[in-house]
Parts: structure tokens; sequence; C-alpha cells
């Protein structure tokens, strides 16, 4: 295991672009905004300062009012689709002047980041005084979240593109497409050059992410509108996970820091009625499980993903939520001739093991549900997770998805996407230590 250390060590310097890192060669050669954060975590257990520039670059690129994009177009390449042109973020009065954007963000991990940069570092004195300089400006996002994205005041956020959710191509998706008929648009996809397209969302499927991003656009990405008439519009448990796991670092970190009482005391609202709202609106008690909501057409989208167990990371679950919860990841997901933990119900007809989001294996969803199990006391199933992430890299490699089909590992061919992929590497250095 030491060997591959030096391997996901190597992929991480090979990826680091300056000051910030791309998520792998050709597919993605720009900067994303939750594969940044995780990338930081693996860096601060050997390059603090490269941990700390990757945040600081990610940071230098927000809005205004506080928003962060989900890709940062540092450089003009065109083998990425769609790109800076297409996406014109600038047309949002507060876009950042100096960076290229795309218009929309993703899981919002910069807060508990700043939270694991401190807990890895051997200088604390210096690492806290890094995060005094900046955690102001990831209050400033929560409080972009909690203003502009809660439009019924609820505690909850939704999110208004697949693209947001970071779980791009999951299946709960579908019942989306279905309820919007996109124009049939003439565009040239890149992702299909790198990556084989069995691994990929169809043509069909990119029609409608280009459609909400065309309403974003005819908007001027203005909240209020997108939230008015956006097709797409969905509380995720995973990302209001990311948001109140965030925000409860940034309350124990500003109770360090100390003299912000006044911000503690709104991290502390938004926390009790974020908690409150996924406990109530978000958990399936007949599935047993924390499910997506889907706020435009009012109703609940009861599929069982890897999203689903996300809760535990925050610790949101009750101690009965949790074991029921737990009960059905072993149940659908624990089969002992598959490696936790698929993205999707293995048992479900939409289930693909191969494609995209859709049943692969993700390293990072894996390493959140590794914390959240060790956590809430489920240390058996924490361990198992641990080792099939291990044994899934060690056997093929540090790419973007995995199989999860234990048979499909035999010849070390059961790695999807991209190679060398950033956070794979990272999060791999963070369970080894
Ligand atoms: C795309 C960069 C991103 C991740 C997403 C993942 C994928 C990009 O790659 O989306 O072009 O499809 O779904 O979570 O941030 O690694």
């Amino acid at each position: 295991m030491k060997d591959l250390q030096q391997n996901a060590i190597a992929v991480l310097n090979k990826n680091w672009k300056d000051k910030f890192s791309i998520p792998c060669d050709k597919l993605y050669p720009f900067q994303w905004f939750w594969d940044s954060g995780l990338i930081a975590i693996g860096f601060a257990h050997f390059d603090m300062p490269k941990a700390e520039k990757e945040i600081e670059t990610l940071l230098d690129a927000q809005w205004s009012n506080g928003f962060i994009p989900h890709i940062i177009f540092h450089t003009d390449t065109d083998t990425y689709f769609p790109g800076p042109d297409f996406h014109r973020s600038n047309l949002h009065p507060d876009s950042s002047k100096k960076f290229k954007s795309t218009g929309m963000t993703q899981p919002p991990v910069t807060g508990f980041v700043l939270q694991d940069l401190y807990r890895i570092s051997k200088d604390k004195k210096a690492t806290l005084g890094f995060i005094e300089s900046l955690i102001d400006k990831v209050y400033k996002n929560h409080e972009y979240f909690y203003t502009q994205r809660d439009p019924q005041n609820e505690g909850l956020v939704y999110i208004y593109h697949n693209w947001e959710s970071g779980t791009d191509n999951s299946p709960i998706w579908d019942d989306i497409w279905d309820t919007m008929n996109p124009p049939d648009y003439t565009f040239e996809r890149r992702d299909t050059t790198h990556v084989d397209a069995s691994e990929r969302p169809s043509k069909r499927e990119y029609d409608h992410y280009l459609h909400i991003i065309e309403i974003a656009k005819q908007n001027n990405y203005n909240d209020e509108k997108i939230a008015e008439l956006s097709p797409f519009l969905v509380q995720d448990p995973l990302f209001n996970t990311v948001l109140l796991k965030s925000n409860q670092s940034l309350i124990d970190l500003y109770g360090m820091i100390g003299n912000n009482e006044d911000k503690i005391e709104q991290l502390k609202k938004w926390q009790e009625k974020g908690t409150a709202a996924v406990n109530s609106k978000l958990y399936d008690a007949e599935l047993g499980v924390y499910i997506h909501y889907d706020l435009r057409n009012e109703k609940p989208l009861r599929h069982i993903s890897s999203s689903s167990f996300t809760p535990l990371f925050a610790n949101l679950p009750s101690e009965t939520q949790a074991k029921k919860m737990v009960d059905v990841m072993m149940e659908k997901f624990g089969n002992p001739d598959q490696y936790l933990c698929a993205s999707f119900d293995p048992t479900s007809d939409r289930f693909n093991p191969k494609k995209y989001w859709r049943g692969p294996v993700w390293i990072n969803l894996n390493w959140f549900l590794y914390y959240g199990l060790q956590q809430n006391g489920f240390k058996d199933i924490a361990k198992r997770m641990k080792q099939d992430t291990l044994e899934i890299i060690k056997k093929n490699g540090f790419y973007e998805y995995f199989d999860p089909r234990k048979e499909e590992h035999k010849n070390g061919k059961a790695g999807y996407g991209g190679y060398n992929f950033s956070w794979s590497a990272a999060l791999f250095i963070d369970l080894l230590n």
C-alpha cells in the first residue's frame, strides 16, 4: 500500500497546475468546486501549502453575492464542452470579474474541508491562522444558499441542475427528464472523444442539461427567476448533508477562532432548521432511507442511491433511523459479490454497473460513507467500506469510477471514466493515514 501511496502523491502532483488542480487530464481540464475541496484533503497529508493554495484559488473565484461556481475555467481549451462561451455566467451582475466560470454550483464542501485540514495539520496554529484568513468567505457562501436557494424558507436548499448535484447522471434525474421536452440541440460533444461512450450520458440527456442552462441564461442566472422557471428544482439529500456538515465545521472553527458569536448563532439556527427539515421532508420512513424531493413538481423521488445514506456523514439520523438505513444499505448494496458502495440501487432496473453515476462505485461517496458509518458506531461496516475502497484502487488504479461487481475486477479492468483521477488519489491517501 505504501507504494500505492507514492503513486497517489504522483497523481496529485501531476494534476497540480500552479495554483489549483484539475480532476484529470483531457476529460476535465479545469478546476471543479467539490473536487478541489476533496483534493485539498489529500494534499494536506504531504504538502499543506498546496492544500491551502487550492482552497484560496477556489475562493478567489467566488462571486460578490457569495456564490461559488462549479467549474472555474482557468485556461482556454476546446477539449471540453460546454465551455465558458456556452455558459456565459457573466450575464449575472455579481459574477467574478477575474475568472470565467459556469453559473451553477456544486456540493459546498469547503467548510468541512477546512476542518479536515486542521485535523490533518501538524502545525495547528498556522493552519488555524490560514482558516481565519478565509473562513468569512465560506460563511458568505452559506448565507447565499440560505437566502437565495430556499424560496419557502424550509431550511433546505435546492439545486437547479443535475450538474449541481455532483451525481450528474443519476437515474433519479430520469424522473425529471420525463417532465421535460427540450429541443434537439446541435452541438459537438468532447467527453466521448476521451472516454468510451457507453460509460457516458446520451445525446438526449445532454439536450436536457443544455436546456436548463438556456433557461437560466435567458434570465441572467437570476436566482429568483430560476426558482420560478427552472424545470429542474430539487432538494438533494447529499447536497443538503454536505451543507449541514460544513455548517457544523464553521461553528466549530469559529468557536476555536473566537469573537464570532453572531455568526455562530446564525449558523446554529440554519443547522437546527436544516437538520429537522432533512429528517422530516427527505426521510422516507417506508423505504428507511433519505430521498430526493422534486420541488418543481412537488413530489418525492422515491429511489435509493448512495446519496440516500450520506446523512450519516453529518450525523443527521436518529439512532433508529441510522440502524434502519444501514440495514437497507447492507440488504440492497451489501451483497458479498459486490464492492461497497454502488452509486444506485443494484436491485433496480435502472441500475447500470458501468455507466456514470447509474451504478458504479465512486471514491468520494465511499469516503463520505466511511466517515458517516464510523461516526455513528457501525465500525464493522465502516471497515468493509474502507477495505473495499482501497482494494478496488489497488486492483485497477486511480480511476474515476469502478464496477461494483467483483467478478469484473479479476483482470484489473473494472475502472472506468477518467484515469489518474485526483479525488480518487487524494481520498485514498486520507483513508490510508
Ligand atoms: C462532467 C469533475 C466532475 C465531478 C462531477 C462528475 C463529473 C463533469 O466530473 O462531472 O463534465 O460530466 O459527475 O461530480 O465534479 O471530476
